[in-house]
């Protein structure tokens, strides 16, 4: 809980105190018939974003949410879902599902969240979506501190097919989208993630993403 109040989300909740009316405007469509009573205590527990995104995977393609980059081990047609959203009383937490269907049978896949839309390669997503960001990660150099790189400061929807090729994953994260959301999911080469020093977070390469859009 202590580390709800730290950092980030308290500077956000102090900008939001101090803008409100110049916020309000903006907030209205996504707030509906709650906008009226909005203030600056009630603002901070808004609903959080959720985020949804579902498709057969196709070749690269700038108009497809869904974009293999391996089609030996996410073959075209396969299939994804994936959604993300608030949880727990006072929207503190994040649950995240995934579904696929049509990939190898019996075999691990990592799965993560990353910051930005699917392009044409796999690279286009970015890193993996923090809550606290690393400071020290660069787009050369990703996070690999296991004390950013984790799956409580990260989105890991690691999953295992079943022998039809099907498989389920589903993750509960303690913290709450605030000014940023995920833009992707990535599926990586490497059957499990990795999580020592040096090497936390790491899946080999990117083989398939799910672009995901606010629901
Ligand atoms: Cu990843």
């Amino acid at each position: 809980m202590a580390q709800r109040h730290r950092g980030h989300r308290r500077s956000v909740t102090i900008a939001v105190a101090g803008t409100v009316l110049a916020v309000m405007p903006m907030a209205t469509p996504a707030q509906g018939s709650t906008a009226a009573t909005i203030t600056p205590a009630s603002y901070e527990r808004a609903v959080p974003a959720s985020l949804i995104g579902s498709g057969t995977f196709s070749l690269p393609d700038p108009t497809s949410k869904a974009i293999t980059y391996n089609t030996g081990l996410v073959p075209v047609d396969a299939a994804i879902l994936a959604s993300m959203g608030p949880s727990g009383a006072d929207y503190s937490r994040t649950v995240a599902t995934l579904t696929v269907a049509g990939l190898l049978p019996n075999r691990g896949y990592a799965v993560h969240a990353h910051t930005k839309p699917c392009g044409i390669t796999g690279e286009d997503a970015g890193p993996h979506y923090q809550n606290h960001v690393d400071p020290a990660a660069t787009p050369q150099k990703p996070s690999t501190d296991p004390f950013y790189a984790n799956p409580r400061n990260e989105i890991w929807l690691d999953v295992r097919t079943d022998a039809a090729g099907q498989g389920t994953s589903r993750t509960t994260v303690p913290f709450a989208f605030t000014d940023r959301t995920p833009g992707s999911i990535v599926i990586h080469e490497a059957m499990s993630t990795a999580t020592a020093r040096g090497q936390a977070g790491q899946a080999g390469a990117r083989i398939a993403c799910l672009t995901l859009s606010r629901e």
